[in-house]
């Protein structure tokens, strides 16, 4: 099976670095027949736009493992806008955040890192995916087509040389093959744009230009439930959650299988801890969303509602505010115990603010009730979280109100197995 044997080149090449003994771009246990697909997502999106665009490319590499033999090859994280505090030019590998074994339930994947040592930094073809210039003048229709690059690209071709050379994820890639792709379509609609006959390893650029094969179904949740968190941050969650707001799984009825493939909760058997958790968006949200963000006023009494009708007295906010407005909305609710996660220095070194922030969706997931933010990927997985957990519907896709006066609840995407 494809997934064990690329988790023994890993250890095999884990214990050969150990022995100093591995030539960086030589095929030291490469599988002859193993391909490479590796992606690239806008640079603007945030963290957990990131996180669904795995998804599509998984089912990408489900799809492509049909008809050859692929790995996906992990891109890792950093230079994103809102990781303030996190170095720039710094890249955490996947296993920061995920559990890479889960994910190798799914689709066999590697870390980059492991890629370069491989096959060094050379691909056999990259493509930038972008839309059609003409847009789809409302005929729907599955389709890619070469055609000139309509945004700037990060690769660039030197005169009288045919070697395309990009800088991504601080790392050099070149390739004779570059074009950009306009495309229409599916996840599934580029299967025939990678897998060529002759091409072993592809990049594809901006891999979000693609839909999802089939969002919110059995293929989208089984990617979905692959991504599990690293035990590192699972377990910095779970201190938090028993220190500070008395959760734990045995109480809380949230306990998981080890593997996410028997792990299938009954609908609504989850209770969750004896806390409202909050996911409260603010910063740039508050110009890009305007009248949808409420303030600090208008959140606190939304949180105190909620409080009551579920006689709790604990309340756990996640948050991207500002510390002066962390300590205004403890004092609007003033009455009850405001919790937030702070990072100790060692684990904010070792993990940056993707760390903090997956911790905070991790406490977030496992409260009795959860109201988030309008339309934020960071709610939406939350969301998707607990719907992984178990927990009824009407604890989990809820938002807090703004202004306006139409205030429309999140869409119910239930879990499909
Ligand atoms: O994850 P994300 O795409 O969610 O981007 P949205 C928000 C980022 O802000 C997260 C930080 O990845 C975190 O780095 N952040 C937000 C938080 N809320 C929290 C929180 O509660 N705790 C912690 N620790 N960090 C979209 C962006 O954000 O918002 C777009 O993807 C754009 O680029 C738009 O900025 C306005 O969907 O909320």
């Amino acid at each position: 099976m494809t997934s064990v044997k690329t988790i023994a080149i890993l250890f095999l090449l884990q214990g050969l670095s150990a022995l100093g003994n591995v030539d960086e771009t030589c095929e030291i246990g490469a599988s002859k027949d193993e391909k490479y697909l590796l992606y690239t997502v806008n640079p603007g999106e945030g963290f957990n736009l990131r996180r669904d665009v795995y998804l599509r490319v998984a089912n990408l590499v489900r799809k492509l493992n049909e008809i050859d033999n692929w790995v996906l090859v992990l891109p890792p994280w950093g230079n994103f806008y809102h990781w303030k505090n996190t170095q720039r030019g710094k890249y955490f590998p996947w296993s920061s955040f995920f559990d890479l074994s889960s994910l190798n339930r799914w689709i066999p994947v590697m870390e980059l890192s492991d890629f370069l040592k491989v096959k060094g930094g050379t691909v056999d073809a990259a493509y930038i995916l972008q839309h059609y210039a003409e847009g789809w003048n409302g005929n729907w229709e599955e389709k890619y087509d070469e055609r000139p690059c309509i945004e700037p690209v990060p690769f660039t071709q030197e005169d009288g040389n045919n070697q395309w050379v990009g800088r991504i994820w601080g790392t050099q890639i070149s390739t004779e093959n570059f074009s950009c792709m306009s495309v229409q379509g599916h996840a599934s609609t580029i299967v025939p744009l990678v897998n060529k006959p002759g091409v072993r390893s592809v990049l594809v650029g901006r891999a979000e230009t693609v839909l999802h094969d089939e969002f919110g179904g059995k293929w989208f949740w089984s990617a979905r439930r692959s991504m599990r968190f690293a035990n590192h941050l699972q377990e910095e969650a779970n201190r938090f959650r028993k220190h500070f707001l008395d959760s734990d799984d045995t109480r809380d009825l949230t306990e998981k299988k080890e593997d996410w493939r028997d792990s299938k909760p009954k609908q609504d058997a989850a209770r969750g801890g004896p806390y409202v958790s909050v996911h409260l968006r603010r910063r740039d949200f508050i110009y890009a969303k305007g009248d949808e963000v409420p303030s600090l006023s208008k959140a606190a009494k939304q949180i105190e509602k909620l409080l009551k009708s579920y006689s709790l007295t604990k309340v756990f906010v996640a948050t991207d505010a500002s510390f002066d407005e962390i300590e205004e909305l403890k004092l609007k609710l003033k009455e009850y115990e405001v919790h937030y996660y702070s990072p100790s220095q060692e684990f904010f070194n070792q993990w940056g603010d993707g760390g903090v922030a997956i911790v905070d969706q991790i406490i977030c997931s496992y409260a009795r009730i959860f109201i988030g933010s309008y339309e934020s990927t960071f709610s939406f997985r939350i969301q998707e979280e607990r719907e992984i957990l178990g927990f009824p519907v009407e604890t989990t896709f809820n938002r807090l109100c703004g202004k306006k006066k139409k205030c429309e609840q999140p869409a119910k995407w239930k879990i499909v197995y």
